[in-house]
């Protein structure tokens, strides 16, 4: 057995206006119930202590770069890190990262007991669109405020497992998974801001969406039997409506935990990592059953060339 207690904290909306600082004071509370519940790592949403920006069209770079954290931690962060560190938790959360030599991505990180931050990753498949778009109901514009993460999708030892993150849109793409669980993957923690309803006019609304959610999460971790841990920014951020279903779904696919609200919530599992081992040695040991001379297109082809139309048909 190598049990993990795991504690998702479900984030409820951030207002435009509100503070770091005010997050950050909401994600104690969260991290103070975790403890009392013998957490041993909190898992927050995406872009954690802001607002989900990328719903406005903005063109003056320093107020996208308002958004946007230069250090990690910093004076708004360090309460967290520090409260962590006393309580002997690992935390991951998702951020707006400007680095020193002034890249823009959308980014987690893994902080280990210790404090130190163990994992880094940056988000891959950035949705939406990078001009201002009027047929929209809404704006999406993460290609605009972000560039494609440049780290890959890493895994590393912590927590006496082998750890991974995506962010977001990343886990509606099987790849994801795949790239981690060809590397061991025993727990891939994620964090999501998903509207409630499709930008583009589309019927698909939130019951839509919460079932895609589980659809992507589920599959994930059983084809690849690993541990996935989905967690929201949820609820009606200045207007804007964000689907909460934050989850806990073990290697075999099954959902053993998940949010009710869409508000600050914690949900809490004890994750055993070593029911990845079945999975890894029978119906997914890739080793023996994988044929990869069949797969190349994957990575040779970005888009669908479809088949020539029969001569004269
Ligand atoms: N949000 C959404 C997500 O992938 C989206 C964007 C929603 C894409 C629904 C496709 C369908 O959950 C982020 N932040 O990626």
């Amino acid at each position: 057995m190598k049990n993990i207690t795991v504690a998702v904290a479900q984030m409820g909306p951030i207002q435009k206006a509100e503070t770091r600082e005010q997050v950050v004071k909401r994600m104690i509370k969260l991290m103070d119930d975790a403890k009392q519940c013998g957490a041993d790592l909190i898992v927050y949403p995406e872009l954690t202590l802001t607002t989900f920006f990328p719903r406005y069209f903005m063109e003056d770079q320093a107020e996208i770069d308002s958004w946007f954290e230069s250090e990690m931690p910093n004076a708004a962060t360090i309460p967290l890190f520090t409260k962590a560190k006393f309580y002997g938790m690992a935390i991951t959360f998702g951020y707006a990262e400007l680095t020193s030599d002034g890249k823009h991505f959308n980014t987690s990180i893994f902080v280990d007991k210790s404090g130190s931050i163990t994992g880094k990753y940056r988000k891959v498949h950035l949705p939406g669109h990078s001009e201002y778009d009027s047929n929209r109901d809404f704006q999406h514009l993460e290609k605009r405020y972000f560039q494609p993460g440049d780290l890959g999708f890493p895994v590393y030892r912590t927590l006496g497992g082998i750890f991974g993150m995506c962010i977001c849109n990343d886990r509606r793409w099987p790849e994801t998974y795949r790239v981690m669980g060809l590397k061991g993957v025993e727990m891939i923690t994620l964090g999501y801001n998903t509207p409630s309803f499709n930008s583009q006019k589309s019927a698909e609304g939130s019951e839509d969406r919460l079932f895609h959610n589980r659809l992507v999460q589920q599959a994930g971790a059983y084809q690849n039997s690993t541990w996935v841990v989905g967690v929201a920014k949820a609820g009606i951020e200045d207007g804007h409506p964000l689907i909460g279903g934050s989850l806990i779904i073990d290697p075999g696919g099954k959902i053993v935990a998940e949010a009710k609200t869409e508000e600050d919530e914690l949900i809490v599992h004890t994750c055993d990592l070593d029911s990845c081992i079945f999975g890894k040695t029978t119906v997914f040991d890739f080793s023996r059953h994988r044929r990869i001379e069949d797969y190349s297109i994957i990575t040779s082809q970005t888009g669908v060339v479809v088949p020539k139309e029969k001569d004269g048909s």
